[in-house]
């Protein structure tokens, strides 16, 4: 119903809660107290780790990490609506997403300590490792998805990328397989306006990200990304679908990277602070403090209660990922193949005899 609603040759976009934290009636989804307050919470556990995952990258005790800052709504509405039985593929930016699902900040934090471990996440937690590679991970979502519709499972799969995955070969792939073969598959794309230095105009000829959909065959929505009822309300809907045997959904949320590519980008080359100072004032927690104080729900001593309990939960969990062993150097070679091939084999080989020299 919202896919038709919403239909983007329409031009429109889903938006529940606008940037005054005012929102649509008609369209809010029917949330508890609880539930809406948890919303608030996860994006601020977000916020929080990211920032201080970008100090202690400053301080040589992470290596290069991506920001999040301003995309946790979307990942957090999203994660929200779906079923713990269902997957979940991230590309690497994704600490909205994860943090909902519930993967360890241990894990986390040894994924972006250049520890293998850190992609070796709990199986029930149905969460894919970390994909670097832009856009490779979205054909494993549609693989896994028709996997799923083979064995006349239930579940769907949640696949999130970046507007640049969109310009790889690989999301054209993934998505026409899925497409064809109708897998419970829905595609969350977060549309912040920039691959690296690069902007959406110079990648995209369409006039949205969204148009795309109809060329695979199955429907597309544009939404307010900043607004975690949007992406709660598209999933939902797309979740419905894929269940139900319709197949594959596209989603666009529109949403803008507030910090830096990655700790080793410098954004000020590629765009203007005041862009970012502009989009700063539709970033989502500031629209949503100002929806929960008018239900009375939020305080500013609530979250300073609540950001000093997060605080505790990170140093913990620093501590826990900074005393674990550190990686052999070898490791590197032990988890990208089930049998390691013979010229790792060699590789390997020769790194352990050269270390043994040293
Ligand atoms: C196949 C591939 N090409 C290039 C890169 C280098 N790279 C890393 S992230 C990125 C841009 C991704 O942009 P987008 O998909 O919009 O995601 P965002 O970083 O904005 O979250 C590029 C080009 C890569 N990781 N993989
Ligand atoms: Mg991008």
């Amino acid at each position: 119903m919202i896919f038709e609603e919403y239909d983007p040759l329409k031009g429109r976009r889903l938006q529940v809660l606008d940037p005054d934290g005012q929102a649509d009636e008609k369209l809010l989804p029917d949330l508890d107290d609880a539930t809406l307050k948890l919303i608030f919470r996860r994006m601020l556990e977000t916020r929080l780790l990211d920032a201080a995952c970008r100090t202690l990258q400053r301080e040589g005790r992470l290596g290069t990490y991506p920001p999040v800052e301003g995309q946790e709504a979307c990942q957090v509405g999203a994660a929200l609506a779906l079923a713990q039985t269902d997957w979940i593929v991230p590309s690497f930016r994704e600490l909205g997403l994860s943090l909902v699902r519930g993967v360890p900040i241990k894990t986390i934090l040894l994924y972006w300590m250049g520890n293998e471990e850190g992609s070796a996440l709990p199986k029930k937690l149905r969460h894919l490792p970390v994909a670097i590679p832009v856009g490779s991970h979205c054909l494993h979502a549609a693989g896994m998805a028709m996997a799923i519709r083979y064995r006349k499972e239930s579940d769907a799969v949640l696949c999130v990328f970046g507007d640049g995955a969109t310009s790889e070969g690989d999301f054209h792939e993934a998505l026409t397989f899925a497409g064809v073969q109708k897998a419970p598959v829905i595609f969350l794309c977060q549309n912040n306006a920039w691959a690296i230095s690069v902007p959406l105009k110079a990648q995209c000829a369409a006039k949205t990200l969204a148009d795309k959909a109809v060329g695979y065959g199955m429907p597309g929505i544009r939404i307010d990304g900043n607004d975690p009822f949007a992406a709660y309300l598209a999933t939902k809907a797309a979740l419905e679908r894929a269940k139900s045997g319709g197949g594959p959904s596209f989603i666009e949320a529109i949403t803008y990277r507030l910090g830096p590519h990655t700790t080793s980008d410098d954004p000020g080359r590629y765009r203007s602070a005041e862009e970012v100072e502009r989009m700063r004032a539709f970033e989502p927690l500031i629209r949503y403090r100002r929806f929960l104080k008018d239900r009375k729900l939020w305080s500013q001593d609530r979250e300073d209660e609540l950001s000093a309990e997060i605080g505790t939960w990170i140093d913990e969990g620093v501590k826990s990922a900074e005393s674990h062993p550190a990686p052999k150097p070898e490791d590197m070679f032990d988890y990208l193949f089930a049998e390691i091939p013979p010229f790792l084999a060699r590789q390997k080989a020769a790194l352990l005899a050269a270390l043994k020299e040293d």
